[in-house]
């Protein structure tokens, strides 16, 4: 039976534009979906690019003013793939045109921004989702699973870190393509919003709320040539953010985000520790998931490193066979199967801008504490 096509009008080209155009064309080849994606347009400021992206893409067209891509009649659903500063005005528009809407993290630049975009979905009764993609590792989902099954029993800690370190250069410039995430005016904040909150949307998943926070962010380098003015400008984002704080069900929370951990690229990590069990899971090592149960037999009793790669793993019937891996790309494959499975059957798919916007209180009371050197309670959504 011919599919339901659901046309896809894309805003942005960079780096996450081909995480979530890779992912349109390889989801309905590896899931059964009710709708066909069709890259209908691209849309970026500079033509040339543009076209560029679309030959290479196989989008049928593009647009240099987002306005009017939302206008256009033949497009169902807007995907935020563009710096941060632009994500509140395009999802409000797109939601107003009665639009799907996909947004790139963190969903806005302040919690008041991610708000009013929460609220622009709601009214327009729009399917939306923030693409916050670890969620989708199947290692994780399998750690989800556990949790949800109650092996864990009360949980103590979580702790989670995500270190990278190429900012450490004092001659890389700020602001511009590529470096707009150390521009404050754009990113809204530096690690805080851009990795942290990958730490905390996956907490908030997998442990639930987390109440209040103690935070403290540095400022390393204070200022950098700007890109886009040639000239040295003050610095006035996070280069490293770090909390402590305490989660609804009792536990504590242990967070760390960096661009100046030399030797480490993108380490995602995390851990939690329960009355039964523990876990633990990096993202260089993706594809496993470290598991401790202490109710195992005595004699046998120790960590295990359980390969996420069987028929019975979370996504992995869909991929090759057993003991065969998957990667980075593959989460923004399984969050487009999720959200158009969902989407046929007219139900919502968590990160929806909703949790976005849990995650956006989360990050903003990190920045603030970290400013008022006082502890900061944590509103919900
Ligand atoms: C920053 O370097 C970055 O690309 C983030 O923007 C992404 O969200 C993260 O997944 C990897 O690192």
């Amino acid at each position: 039976m011919a599919k339901k096509t659901l046309n896809i009008g894309l805003v942005g080209y960079g780096f996450m534009g081909r995480t979530h155009s890779n992912a349109f064309l390889q989801a309905p080849r590896f899931f059964d979906l009710p709708y066909q994606p069709v890259l209908k347009a691209v849309c970026a400021r500079n033509a040339d690019r543009a076209k560029g992206f679309a030959e290479n893409w196989g989008y049928q067209s593009i647009e240099t003013d987002w306005r009017a891509l939302i206008e256009r009649k033949d497009i169902d659903l807007i995907d935020i793939a563009s710096p941060n500063d632009t994500h509140a005005e395009i999802a409000i528009a797109a939601a107003k045109a009665g639009k799907m809407v996909l947004c790139e993290k963190p969903l806005g630049r302040t919690a008041a921004e991610g708000k009013a975009m929460v609220d622009a979905v709601q009214s327009a009764g729009v399917p939306n989702m923030v693409w916050y993609n670890y969620r989708r590792v199947p290692a994780l989902v399998l750690l989800k699973q556990l949790l949800d099954e109650g092996r864990f029993g009360r949980i103590f800690h979580y702790r989670s870190q995500f270190l990278q370190d190429w900012t450490i250069s004092s001659d890389l410039p700020q602001g511009g393509e590529g470096l707009w995430r150390l521009d404050a005016s754009v990113a809204g904040s530096g690690v805080t919003g851009d990795l942290l909150a990958h730490n905390i949307d996956m907490a908030l998943w997998l442990n639930g709320p987390i109440s209040e926070v103690s935070g403290m962010t540095e400022t390393f380098i204070k200022e950098r040539k700007h890109s886009l003015t040639g000239k040295i400008e003050a610095v006035n984002i996070d280069d490293a953010s770090s909390f402590i704080g305490r989660f609804k069900n009792g536990s504590m929370a242990l967070f760390e985000a960096t661009r100046y951990a030399r030797g480490h690229k993108a380490l995602f990590t995390l851990e939690i520790n329960g009355e039964n069990a523990s876990a633990r899971w990096d993202l260089h090592d993706l594809h496993r998931l470290e598991f401790f149960d202490y109710r195992d037999e005595g004699r046998l009793r120790g960590w295990r490193s359980i390969h996420i790669t069987d028929g019975d793993h979370p996504y992995m019937k869909n991929w090759w066979v057993p003991g065969l891996q998957i990667g980075y790309e593959h989460t923004f494959i399984h969050q487009v199967a999720d959200f158009l499975t969902a989407a046929g059957q007219g139900k919502p798919v968590a990160p929806t801008f909703e949790d976005g916007l849990a995650c956006d209180y989360v990050t903003d009371a990190v920045l603030s504490s970290a400013k008022t050197k006082q502890w900061e309670s944590v509103p919900s959504a």
